[in-house]
This record gives structure tokens, C-alpha cells and sequence, in this order.
């Protein structure tokens, strides 16, 4: 799996256009594999054509929270559905609270300009 593959699975969801019910970060982080091993505890799925997402990379050029220089932000806002674990959720019982979103999102670029990495919403 290349970074870029990664991306793929772990951020886009360009099927829905929105989380259809609260269950949905239980199903889709199991569904996409973020689930073994351990619970990621926060992820965040795009609900965009992948040509969305990827013209991001080409918009407006900010600084990643790690520092580094190859992150961008949208120039609007897009659907997304945040998933955050929950308290009380204790792993291989991985459970998640669902949160759908209209925000500009921030993602890290690299090669020939393809999202590789979600930094955040605004
Ligand atoms: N992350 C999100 O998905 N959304 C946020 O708003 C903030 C963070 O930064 C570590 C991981 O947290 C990221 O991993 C991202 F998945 C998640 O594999 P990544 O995208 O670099």
C-alpha cells in the first residue's frame, strides 16, 4: 500500500454524501481497517470526488502541525464525518462517536502533488 493508497482508505468515502446514522464511524473504521491492533482514536472520512480532494494540493499552501511545509488547505467547505473514540470504548470493541461536518480541510501533499495525510479541519 502506497501513502497515497492510504489516504484513500483511511479519509475518502465518496459513495456517501454524508454519515447516514451514528453507527457509521463504528462500521466504516472496521470496514477500513483502523481497527486492528489497536483503535485509532481519530479519523476523519471526505465525502468528495476523489478530483475534490485532490485539487486541494493545489490550493492554498499552510504549515502542517508537524511543521513541515507541504500541507494545504480547501478553499471551501467540504462534507465530512469526524470519528472520534469514545470514553468508554475499549479495544477489539472499538466504538466511535459520529460527527457529519461542513469544513475546509488541511492535508499533507507529496510526489506528484496527491493527498498522503490528514492534518485537520477548520
Ligand atoms: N486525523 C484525522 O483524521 N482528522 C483530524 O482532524 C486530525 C487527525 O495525525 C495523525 C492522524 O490523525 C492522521 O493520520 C489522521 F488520520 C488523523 O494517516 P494520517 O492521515 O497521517
Amino acid at each position: 500500500e502506497t501513502p497515497a493508497e492510504k489516504f484513500q482508505r483511511q479519509h475518502m468515502d465518496t459513495e456517501h454524501s454524508t454519515a447516514s446514522s451514528s453507527n457509521y464511524c463504528n462500521l466504516m473504521m472496521k470496514a477500513r481497517d483502523m481497527t486492528s491492533g489497536r483503535c485509532k482514536p481519530l479519523n476523519t472520512f471526505i465525502h468528495e470526488p476523489k478530483s475534490v480532494v485532490d485539487a486541494v494540493c493545489h490550493q492554498e499552501n499552510v504549515t502542517c502541525k508537524n511543521g513541515r511545509t507541504n500541507c494545504y488547505k480547501s478553499n471551501s467547505r467540504l462534507s465530512i464525518t469526524n470519528c472520534r473514540q469514545t470514553g468508554a470504548s475499549k479495544y477489539p470493541n472499538c466504538q466511535y462517536e459520529t460527527s457529519n461536518l461542513n469544513k475546509q480541510i488541511i492535508v499533507a501533499c507529496e510526489g506528484q502533488y496527491v493527498p498522503v495525510h490528514f492534518d485537520a479541519y477548520v
